[in-house]
């Protein structure tokens, strides 16, 4: 009998797999730190820097149109799940509530926690990105990020922030909690971006 969580990948499957990950069938948790409880009614999301100032509600997030998604998901520690199913808004739609400034270039994720990543505007805006609330059909648990985070499907997952809670927009790239500490910039995992050069 095969084992329930690590399988052999089929054919199709191994072509998603980056350059030395391997599949698990189960979703680890991968936290630094605590994990933050967070109630929708108290949850707020800010926008601020390169962008005029706002304040979202979790009302105000949920009526964005929702969708599910299906993505891979690859943490740097060698981790990948395949076919994770999530609910949610699109990065792009909700950022046609976000007035830009047209110098911003870069960003910061915030977190309830203190966690944070950086990313540029142009993996932010990719279509594929979202913010989800439900995983499996299932409100997001709170080890998993509930009750929001980020997923960025074509980045190593330390950059889908889990409990997220602001944009900081930015004319430079700066680092966050896991870039400072020496992993990549950018991180993508088909070009193996996992620590940054020296
Ligand atoms: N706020 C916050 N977000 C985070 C992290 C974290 O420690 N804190 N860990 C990152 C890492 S390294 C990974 S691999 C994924 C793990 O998500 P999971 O715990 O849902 O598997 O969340 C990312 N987002
Ligand atoms: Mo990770």
């Amino acid at each position: 009998m095969k084992g329930k969580y690590f399988q052999k990948p089929t054919e199709a499957e191994r072509d998603r797999i980056p350059p030395g990950q391997y599949v698990t069938k189960g979703f680890p948790v991968l936290t630094y730190g605590s994990t933050p409880e967070i109630g929708t009614d108290e949850w707020k999301f800010r926008v601020w820097g390169l962008a005029q100032e706002k304040t979202f509600t979790w009302s105000g997030f949920m009526s964005l149109p929702q969708h599910n998604f299906t993505a891979d998901f690859h943490c740097v520690t060698r981790w990948s799940k395949l076919d994770v199913k999530w609910t949610g808004a699109k990065v792009t739609d909700f950022m046609k509530l976000v007035d830009l400034d047209p110098k911003a270039t870069h960003l910061m994720e915030h977190c309830y926690g203190g966690y944070t990543t950086n990313i540029s505007l142009e993996d932010f805006l990719r279509e594929k990105n979202f913010f989800a609330h439900t995983l499996f059909g299932e409100p997001l648990p709170a080890e998993h990020g509930g009750p929001m985070r980020l997923v960025v499907p074509h980045l190593y997952a330390w950059k889908s922030a889990k409990w997220i809670n602001g944009l900081e927009f930015l004319d430079r790239d700066e680092l966050g909690f896991w870039e400072r500490n020496g992993y990549h910039r950018r991180g993508e995992p088909w070009a193996e971006e996992r620590y940054a050069g020296f």
